[in-house]
């Protein structure tokens, strides 16, 4: 690099023989091994085959041809191909897309029948990328992604000459094992900025999970707009774990939160925790309080010890305003109602609670989401248990109608690698990669019924991290192992396999300046 810099400088300022020369045009990046570009891909495709046959190089003279609804899937992979060649491949009808290393993106088949997956053809001759759904685009522009070298996360192009790049001959198919692939964070204990949370959301996008879960109130915080009762965020806003300042989103952030996911495929899926967890909801408005009385704000890291006034009426319209303008701004199927950690109600009162909060949520038109405890309330057939104690009764969990697996001992990525990880809790034991990667949810509720798991969901709760440095430390590498759990069949998978591949994301995640985990073990010492 530094040689070219010269060597430009040299022509623009000065003629002398050894100066005149234009730069010396670089080759192709490295011709790829296959075997080395295959092992970028996490999480691992349900099929892949190798082609005989040369590799494609994509270059200047490269056109992406693609229709009307396979436009920004096309725009995606012209934004890759220049950050790696130096050239934009311009975006044409199919019908122009002519020449030996055309692009095709095509949208076709059956949408319901393959929500999510994709087919590429990769070989001398051209890609061909199809799907039936632009989400399948989606994936599979992810999957050229990994394919490509690491440069092209880099946005920055300083080559001077076009550099052309190759890709091994391949044919994918491919489709998510899981229809839920899904991460939550928790911005109650802690607050991320919208920044924050979009960098996380692309952090889900590259691994092809399609859910983020955002835990909007906790005891410590509420974290989104409600105008009906707008103390939520002006008082029970400005509180965190460890006392900090806290914070909010506008409905308006919310919003756009909402859209960059879409634009990402990923659906987000808000909670408000109740009826335990609400310390900052009744430090807010004293009437939530049986008592009357308002508690202070809270920054500790106790659980269990708040909840609603369960007989008051005011609760129940308090719910159904909360519910009433977050269902309005979320597109979304799902709204995630909590429900654990209740330690001051009975059993009786605590069912009851679940069944008429149950009743709001579906009136506002959204699936229930709840916490393994709701299983013992009698659930709607719509109705969603996010299984998270290792402990819960495996009876009540198969009796769920739907369930996402998020068993702390394997899904929680709050929890410490190892004895020396600084940051994390550690009540479900350490949790380090290959707890994460090894285990078939399939397997984990004996006599659920069939096709009742909808698939897996990474919790990071907040009481240790504070900004998202700290996250991705504690969600990289443990988020891809998770995303390789939801997406690829049981079969497909295997940890020696899984944690070479784990090693090649490194230069990737580099790039992309992700604070991951450079765990010995998969990384070297
Ligand atoms: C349990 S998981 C909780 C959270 C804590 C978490 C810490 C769940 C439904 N409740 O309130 O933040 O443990 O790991």
């Amino acid at each position: 690099m530094r040689q070219r810099l010269m060597v430009g400088l040299c022509v623009a300022t000065l003629v002398g023989a050894g100066c005149a020369r234009a730069p010396k045009p670089r080759g192709p990046w490295a011709v790829p091994d296959p075997e080395a570009r295959f092992a970028q891909l996490v999480p691992r495709p349900a099929s892949l085959e190798r082609l005989n046959g040369g590799p494609l190089s994509i270059g200047p003279g490269t056109i992406i041809g693609a229709d009307a609804a396979a436009r920004p899937a096309a725009a995606l992979i012209a934004t890759l191909v220049r950050h790696v060649t130096g050239t934009k491949p311009p975006i044409a009808d199919p019908s122009a897309a002519t020449g030996a290393n055309a692009i095709i993106v095509t949208l076709t088949g059956d949408a319901a029948a393959n929500p999510e997956g994709y087919e590429l053809r990769v070989d001398a001759g051209g890609l061909r990328l199809t799907a039936a759904t632009p989400a399948g685009l989606f994936y599979g522009v992810q999957t050229i992604r990994q394919l490509l070298p690491a440069a092209a996360e880099y946005e920055a192009i300083l080559f001077q000459q076009p550099r052309p790049v190759l890709l091994p001959a391949v044919h994918i198919v491919d489709r998510p094992r899981y229809s839920w692939r899904g991460a939550m964070l928790d911005v109650a204990r802690h607050f991320f900025s919208v920044d924050e949370v979009k960098r996380y959301i692309d952090l889900l996008a590259l691994h092809k999970m399609n859910r983020l879960h955002l835990h909007l109130a906790d005891d410590q915080g509420w974290r989104i707009e409600i105008t009906s009762w707008p103390d939520l965020t002006l008082k029970g806003g400005r509180s965190e774990v460890g006392g900090g300042a806290g914070g909010y989103y506008t409905q308006a952030q919310y919003s756009d939160l909402v859209a960059y996911a879409a634009d990402r495929f990923v659906t987000i899926v808000p909670e408000i925790d109740m009826p335990g967890h609400t310390n900052a909801a009744l430090s807010s408005y004293a009437e939530l309080n049986c008592s009357g009385v308002a508690p202070e704000p809270y920054s500790g890291t106790e659980v269990g010890f708040s909840a609603f006034c369960v007989d008051r009426d005011v609760t129940y319209r308090f719910i159904d305003d909360v519910v009433r303008e977050i269902a309005a701004l979320t597109p979304g199927p799902y709204f995630h109602a909590g429900g654990d950690e209740v330690k001051t109600l009975t059993p009786e009162q605590y069912r009851a609670f679940v069944e008429r909060v149950q009743t709001i949520v579906e009136k506002h038109g959204k699936q229930m989401v709840g916490w393994d405890e709701i299983a013992a309330a009698r659930l709607l057939p719509t109705s969603i248990v996010q299984h998270w104690r290792p402990e819960a009764s495996r009876t009540l969990l198969a009796g769920a109608p739907h369930l996402i697996l998020s068993p702390a001992d394997r899904m929680y990525i709050d929890m410490k690698y190892d004895e020396d990880t600084i940051l994390g809790l550690n009540w479900a034991g350490y949790v380090p990669i290959r707890t994460s990667y090894d285990w078939d949810p399939d397997a984990r509720v004996p006599g659920a019924a069939p096709g009742a798991v909808l698939g897996v969901e990474a919790p990071l709760w907040s009481e240790t991290v504070t900004n998202i440095h700290d996250v991705e430390y504690m969600a990289m590498p443990r988020l891809a192992a998770l995303a390789e759990v939801g997406w690829t069949p049981q079969a497909r998978r295997s940890w020696r396999d899984f944690r070479v591949r784990l090693a090649a994301q490194a230069p990737r995640w580099t790039a992309l300046g992700v604070n991951f985990y450079r765990d010995p073990e998969i990384y070297g010492r």
